[in-house]
């Protein structure tokens, strides 16, 4: 017997473990860049729900919360680093980590689609590659992004006024003159109350889960673009999953992801609900409206593209109808 021997055994022992380790169940810890009594997530507990019922001794979620529990523009970086399994998050909330994840919301197809177009291979090769993360599905769809406005405008000028961002909005609101200030969403409602912004970009839905329509005078049509919430995983996490939990993961982020269109009426709903908060819409002349929606993409496009030649090109091609 050679003098390795006893330590090969050991090492087949510990492997034997492991393997066993591997078949129980595994609790992933999940984190929320939203708020816990938004809309968003509201739909988020149902996911969580249905897996945790079938998940028992495989796989288990636990949600640890929103931006009590971590600040927003943190939390792709606590899945980068694997300080929790999964975040709730946007793109825009962690383009220092990739500029490319900021390209999610120029997308015009939607996520099933995506998923057969080779657009999610190009994306797991990026999220793998730049952040160490597994991209596994879209949680919003269909939800285009807006200007909402404390002051009137009769054209899309915005030169003199400070509106609030994300990375989402800063170069198509600055390229029609406005003055920028990047905030979490937990901060607009004071920047509103103070008058330090005159508006702020947000999605078509959710202004009253944090009550911005008390502060919002007018939206401005059309939106433009395609809010983007995904859910993305540490990639060693995802390494580390059996093929059974890999699995069923999927089967549950996919149907959750084929169910995206009910957000249209969740769409259709909150925007009634604006006008019959009083707020009104500033609608631009069709040719104006078309020059304003095109320019945003021009812009969103161009800003990918020059933070990321190798990539942006190639989500173009795949994101684009
Ligand atoms: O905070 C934001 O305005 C933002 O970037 C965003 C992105 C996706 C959904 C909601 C908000």
């Amino acid at each position: 017997m050679n003098r390795f021997a006893p330590r090969l055994a050991f090492a087949a022992v510990l492997a034997a473990i492991s393997g066993i380790a591997c078949a129980q169940e595994v609790t992933l810890r999940v984190v929320s860049a939203f708020a816990e009594n938004t809309q968003y997530v509201k739909n988020f507990e149902g996911f969580m729900k249905k897996l945790n019922a079938e998940g028992k001794g495989t796989l288990q979620l636990n949600f640890i919360g929103g931006p009590k529990a971590m600040p927003p523009f943190e939390v792709g970086n606590a899945v980068r680093t694997g300080v929790v399994d999964i975040g709730m998050t946007t793109g825009a909330f962690y383009t220092t980590i990739m500029p490319e994840a900021d390209a999610l919301k120029l997308t015009q197809i939607p996520a099933p689609e995506l998923r057969k177009n080779g657009a999610y291979e190009l994306i797991n090769r990026i999220w793998n590659e730049k952040a160490n993360m597994q991209y596994l599905g879209r949680v919003i769809d269909f939800t285009p992004f807006h200007l909402y406005l404390t002051k009137k405008i009769d054209k899309p000028d915005l030169t003199g006024l400070k509106i609030r961002i994300t990375p989402v909005y800063r170069e198509f609101f600055q390229a029609i003159g406005a003055t920028v200030m990047q905030t979490a969403p937990g901060e607009v409602y004071t920047a509103l109350e103070r008058g330090v912004v005159d508006g702020y970009g947000w999605p078509i839905n959710g202004i009253f889960d944090f009550n911005w329509q008390e502060k919002t005078k007018f939206r401005v049509d059309p939106g433009f673009y395609n809010a983007e919430v995904s859910l993305v995983m540490n990639l060693d996490k995802w390494k580390s999953l059996s093929q059974k939990q890999r699995d069923l993961l999927m089967r549950h982020v996919i149907a959750h992801e084929a169910a995206n269109d009910s957000w249209k009426k969740v769409n259709q709903d909150d925007t009634q609900r604006q006008a019959q908060a009083g707020i009104q819409t500033i609608t631009f002349d069709p040719a104006t409206a078309k020059q304003y929606y095109d320019k945003a993409y021009e812009v969103g496009w161009a800003s990918v593209t020059k933070a990321s030649p190798q990539y942006g090109p190639q989500l173009r091609k795949l994101f684009s109808r």
